[in-house]
């Protein structure tokens, strides 16, 4: 509303009216345009970060208090400091850690949301994709779309972590949850491990492969030691002033986001590089797999290290300080903006 001169009668007739309509449930546009609206984004979400070193003990602490079994998923859900109560990251992301303890099952079941893992601790943990199991090491980027049966198990001898990452917001913005448990807690596996990933994942897709609407990615893990080999080899070069060394997970079939709904990428900052001032419109989580260093986030300086996890949400100015060297993993909605014509950044 522009600013114009009210008379205090005028003042009271408008409050009155609008008590007498809100009775109607109308309201009037005039008095919240502005707000709805805006000229930039405006994100209710704010920028946060999670040491690892602080948050692991609690999730352990969860591992004596109750079963894998007992919670279906055992997750300390981090949620925006702004946004308490919603098990949201950002506006349209969730991200929490799961602990899967040796010996422990987490059973298979279904769901709508699309999901990640990012696995930070262990090396024996597999998570079970359509029949299909993939063991996870650190670093590694698992998924499971949407509607895919999944179930994740620890054989090995310590515990395993992993950050999960879903589009649990959007889809409940979107009112399309549907979820359903299988009858079986461990699905036998249907193909041998890795069979994924040397049919689709090696530049070459089998000969009579279609695409047909929205395809997730065919492979459901991105190892890390492939992605560090490709951030190390393409090193040499000339980093980007905004932002450093970074790569985009594709679906190797479509060339487009690993799922519909959430993009991902990795990150390399050499020692002593600092990223010039970059906002785009998506809102990032972030994971620091290695080295060290500040990200500054409209202004305010978050220091991170290895397992370190910070969200930049939509439209905040992000600057990046790598101490030594180092790889960040981030997720984000970008795919949603992009297919709907909404995405944009700004290079300072
Ligand atoms: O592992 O399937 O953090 O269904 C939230 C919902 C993990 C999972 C989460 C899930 C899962």
């Amino acid at each position: 509303m522009q600013s114009h001169t009210v008379e205090p009668e005028q003042a009271q007739a408008r409050r009155e009216y609008y008590d007498r309509i809100s009775q109607q449930n109308l309201t009037p546009l005039w008095e919240v345009l502005g707000r709805l609206v805006t000229p930039t984004p405006a994100s209710p979400a704010v920028a946060a970060l999670w040491r690892y070193a602080e948050i692991r003990e609690p999730l352990m602490e969860a591992g004596r208090l109750i079963t894998a079994a007992e919670a279906e998923r055992r997750v300390l859900v981090l949620e925006n400091p702004a946004l308490r109560g919603r098990s949201a990251i950002t506006q349209t992301l969730y991200a929490g850690l799961q602990l899967v303890l040796p010996g422990e099952v987490a059973a298979a079941h279904r769901h709508t949301q699309s999901a990640l893992r990012l696995l930070l601790e262990g090396d024996a943990a597999y998570t079970a994709v359509d029949g299909e199991r993939t063991t996870m090491r650190r670093g590694d980027f698992i998924l499971t779309p949407s509607w895919t049966w999944h179930d994740h198990g620890n054989p090995g001898t310590q515990p395993a972590i992993w950050l999960d990452g879903l589009d649990v917001p959007l889809v409940q913005f979107l009112d399309a949850s549907f979820s359903e448990r299988s009858s079986v807690a461990t699905q036998l596996p249907v193909r041998p491990e890795g069979d994924s990933l040397k049919r689709y994942g090696a530049n070459m897709l089998p000969v009579d492969h279609k695409v047909t609407g929205v395809s997730p990615s065919p492979v459901f893990v991105y190892p890390y030691e492939r992605t560090r080999e490709s951030l190390l080899g393409i090193a040499q070069g000339e980093p980007d002033k905004h932002l450093g060394f970074k790569l985009r997970y594709v679906n190797p079939a479509t060339g487009g986001s690993p799922m519909p709904t959430i993009g991902a990428y990795a990150q390399r900052l050499p020692r002593g590089f600092e990223t010039r001032a970059y906002r785009c419109t998506d809102g990032a989580v972030y994971v620091c797999l290695e080295g060290s260093g500040h990200a500054e986030i409209n202004g305010t300086t978050h220091s991170f290290g290895p397992n370190d996890i910070f969200i930049v949400p939509s439209w905040n100015e992000l600057r990046i300080h790598a101490t030594t060297d180092t790889h960040l993993f981030s997720f984000s909605d970008r795919p949603v903006h992009q297919a709907l014509g909404l995405w944009r950044e700004s290079r300072e």
